[in-house]
C-alpha cells in the first residue's frame, strides 16, 4: 500500500488538492523538467490522485517541490484529471493558503517557482492571497472561427500562464443553472480551434473562456472558463483573469493599476490589477482559499482503479 498525505483546499469554489508527502522523487532541476519527468515516469501518480474515485474532473493537484532558487518558499507542479497545467492562479491562492496552515510560511511576500516561471505571492493576515502572475500577453485579436450549430464566434488568443480563446459572445447568461450549455458551447469552440489549427504561440488552446455582465445586477464582468478535460473552472480562473486583463489592457480598456473585478460563474471573485511589462502586463489576481480536509490515501496495488479510472484502466 502507498499512503499519500494531502490538504484539500477550494478557491472561490475551485478545488486544490496539495501533495504533502508520499509522492516519488521527481530529482532536481528546472521545474518545466521535473514536469515532463512527471509526464514521462510518474503519470500514474496524477490519475490516483485527480482522477475518480479519489478526484474528479474539477480537481487540481498540486506538488509541492524544493525550488532550485533558494528565495523561493516551494516549488509546484499542478495537474488535473487529464494532464499537467503551466500556472494555475486558484491553485496557487490554494497552495499558499496550505502552506500557512502548515506553519510554512506566514503573512507576507513570498516567490514560488512553477514550470512557466517564478511568481509573486503574498499572504494577508485576513487570509486573502494575492498573486503576481507571469508576464501575460494577447497573441490574436479578433479571431473568427466557424463553430458547428453557432456559427462564426470571434474572440482573442492570450497567455495568462496558460493558452485561452477569449470571446464576449455568450449563448445564454452565465449562470450555473446554464453550465451544460455553456460546456457544449465552449467546446464546440475548442473543437473548431483545433480544426483549423489555431493555437497559441506555443502550444494548443486548452481553456475558452466566454465573457458578460453578471446578471445578479452587480455589473460586474462574469466569466465562463472551459478547462482541459471539459471541466468548468468554479472560480473566475487566476490565468484565465490574467489573460483577460492582457487583452483590456492592449484594447485601452483598463489603465495600468485599475482594480478589475472578475466574477466567475458562482459568482464569486477576483480583485485584479496589472503593471505594464515588456510584452504584455504583470497581473495581480486575489482571492481567498479554504481549507476542506487532510487525507491519507491509500493505493492499494490490488485495487483494479488503484491509479485512478481513466481510459487506461477501464475495460
Ligand atoms: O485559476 O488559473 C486558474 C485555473 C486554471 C485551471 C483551473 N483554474
Amino acid at each position: 500500500m502507498h499512503a499519500i498525505d494531502v490538504i484539500d483546499s477550494h478557491t472561490a469554489g475551485e478545488p486544490t488538492r496539495v501533495v504533502v508527502s508520499g509522492f516519488p522523487d521527481l530529482g532536481t532541476g528546472s521545474l518545466a523538467g521535473r514536469r515532463e519527468r512527471f509526464r514521462r515516469d510518474h503519470d500514474r501518480w496524477r490519475s490516483a490522485l485527480a482522477c475518480e474515485p479519489r478526484g474528479s474532473d474539477t480537481m487540481v493537484g498540486a506538488v509541492l517541490l524544493p525550488p532550485e532558487d533558494p528565495a523561493a518558499c516551494t516549488g509546484v507542479i499542478f495537474f488535473n484529471n487529464v494532464g499537467y497545467l503551466g500556472m494555475c492562479g486558484h491553485g496557487t491562492i490554494g497552495v499558499v493558503r496550505t502552506l500557512a496552515e502548515l506553519g510554512r510560511i506566514a503573512p507576507g511576500r513570498h516567490r514560488i517557482e512553477t514550470p512557466v516561471g517564478t511568481v509573486g505571492v503574498e499572504l494577508f493576515d485576513d487570509g486573502r492571497v494575492a498573486v503576481d502572475n507571469v508576464e501575460s500577453w494577447r497573441h490574436l485579436r479578433d479571431v473568427d472561427v466557424d463553430v458547428p450549430g453557432y456559427g462564426r464566434v470571434r474572440g482573442d488568443v492570450a497567455w495568462g500562464g496558460n493558452w485561452f480563446f477569449i470571446t464576449d459572445q455568450a449563448p445564454c447568461a452565465l449562470t450555473l443553472a446554464n453550465q451544460r450549455e455553456l460546456a457544449a458551447y465552449t467546446e464546440a469552440i475548442r473543437l473548431a480551434l483545433e480544426r483549423d489549427g489555431i493555437t497559441g504561440a506555443d502550444g494548443e488552446i486548452d481553456h475558452i473562456e466566454v465573457n458578460a455582465i453578471a446578471p445578479d445586477g452587480s455589473g460586474q464582468p462574469r466569466n465562463y472558463v472551459l478547462c482541459p478535460g471539459l471541466a468548468y473552472d468554479r472560480s473566475p480562473c487566476g490565468t484565465g483573469t490574467s489573460a483577460k486583463l492582457a487583452c483590456l489592457a492592449a484594447d485601452g480598456e483598463l489603465a495600468e493599476g485599475e482594480t478589475w473585478v472578475q466574477q466567475g460563474i458562482l459568482g464569486s471573485a477576483f480583485e485584479a490589477s496589472y503593471r505594464r511589462g515588456e510584452r504584455g502586463v504583470l497581473p495581480r489576481v486575489s482571492g481567498q482559499a479554504w481549507i476542506t480536509g487532510r487525507s491519507t490515501f491509500l493505493v492499494d496495488p490490488a485495487d483494479p482503479f488503484a491509479w485512478g479510472i481513466t481510459p487506461e484502466t477501464a475495460r
